[in-house]
């Protein structure tokens, strides 16, 4: 069973228009990766995390297929999951499939901005039968504070997987773990999955693949700004471009305008000139080191209980317990 509720700050149009007037004017032009993922730009997504280069999804699912058992015995008795982001279900249908026989039904809730990705989800975790699926159409804080409200009784696992975490710069990154961690009661947990820092050849193909998919990913993004905010962006106009900011430890993604150019853009009131080679950014993949996880998970109030990692693709599941609040001291 199924049923879809759209939380306070759904994506209007006016926020849209009112993102991209702001971030296309700044220096450099941006454009917020969540607008990536309309019902083009999720099924882009979904065809990605098949691509041979991009091995975040097939190197996730392995261990959470080696892992569940231990993870199960971890949090049993499990009342209620908690996916931020879902992509197609598939990672949670692994981690449900591995139920220990016995065990009470869990209620499982997704929370994404994206519709078309909460229906993907549900219908992949409807063949499992059984599990009441709640859809959250929001964003991953709004949604959390409904999915773990005082409704919501009994012990929680929150999913942050696919390296998600990697498209938040670190404040907002840090900003958004603390805001997880205060949606939880001790007893609760976090299984974060985030991608290692590998070879620059091995994250140029993850992110500007042969087949063109990631570049079809980023140009959809101006389509989706045409079709939406009656925009006339020529998008072969724009290469996708893929670079590795070793400094700041992130893949970048641009668009590339191929020549000087005038955009107009109605619905946000702008009207941009372009020249050759300036670029649009629209998204930032950080990766990171183990111990950086550690790091970050506890400045935001948990401990890691666990950590597994797939060796070859670079990439770790971290299982982060909640920490008790320190006892607050009377006398100064
Ligand atoms: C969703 N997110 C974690 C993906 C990533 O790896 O940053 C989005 C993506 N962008 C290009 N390829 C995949």
């Amino acid at each position: 069973m199924t049923s879809v509720k759209a939380v306070g700050d759904d994506v209007s149009v006016a926020e849209f228009a009112e993102d991209v007037r702001h971030y296309l004017t700044q220096t450099p032009r941006q454009l917020p990766s969540r607008y990536l993922y309309d019902a083009l730009g999720s099924a882009l997504f979904d065809a990605i995390c098949e691509l041979p280069w991009y091995r975040i999804t097939g190197a996730e699912i392995r261990l959470l297929a080696r892992h569940a058992p231990s993870l199960w015995s971890a949090m049993s008795p499990l009342d209620r999951i908690i996916e931020l982001g879902v992509g197609d279900g598939r990672k949670l249908a692994a981690l449900l499939s591995a139920r220990p026989r016995g065990l009470p039904p869990v209620q499982v809730d997704l929370v994404d901005i994206s519709a078309a990705a909460l229906e993907t989800a549900s219908r992949t975790l409807a063949r499992l039968g059984g599990t009441r699926v709640v859809c959250h159409e929001a964003r991953y804080e709004a949604g959390l504070e409904d999915a773990s409200g005082e409704a919501a009784r009994g012990r929680a696992l929150v999913l942050f997987l696919g390296s998600n975490i990697g498209n938040f710069d670190p404040p907002s990154r840090d900003a958004l773990l603390r805001h997880i961690r205060a949606c939880l009661r001790p007893g609760d947990a976090l299984l974060l999955g985030a991608d290692l820092v590998k070879p620059e050849r091995d994250l140029l193909l993850a992110y500007d693949d042969p087949l063109g998919v990631t570049g079809a990913f980023n140009l959809n993004l101006l389509v989706r700004i045409n079709r939406e905010l009656g925009a006339d962006f020529d998008p072969a106009c724009f290469a996708h471009r893929a670079i590795w900011n070793v400094r700041d430890a992130r893949v970048e993604m641009h668009l590339v305008s191929k020549r000087r150019q005038m955009v107009r853009i109605p619905a946000a009131g702008i009207k941009l000139e372009l020249q050759a080679s300036e670029t649009i950014w629209t998204e930032s993949s950080y990766k990171y080191q183990p111990a950086d996880i550690v790091r970050m998970i506890e400045r935001a109030g948990f401990e890691a209980t666990a950590q597994w990692e797939d060796g070859r693709a670079r990439f770790v599941l971290t299982l982060c317990g909640v920490r008790a609040a320190a006892v607050q001291s009377a006398s100064k």
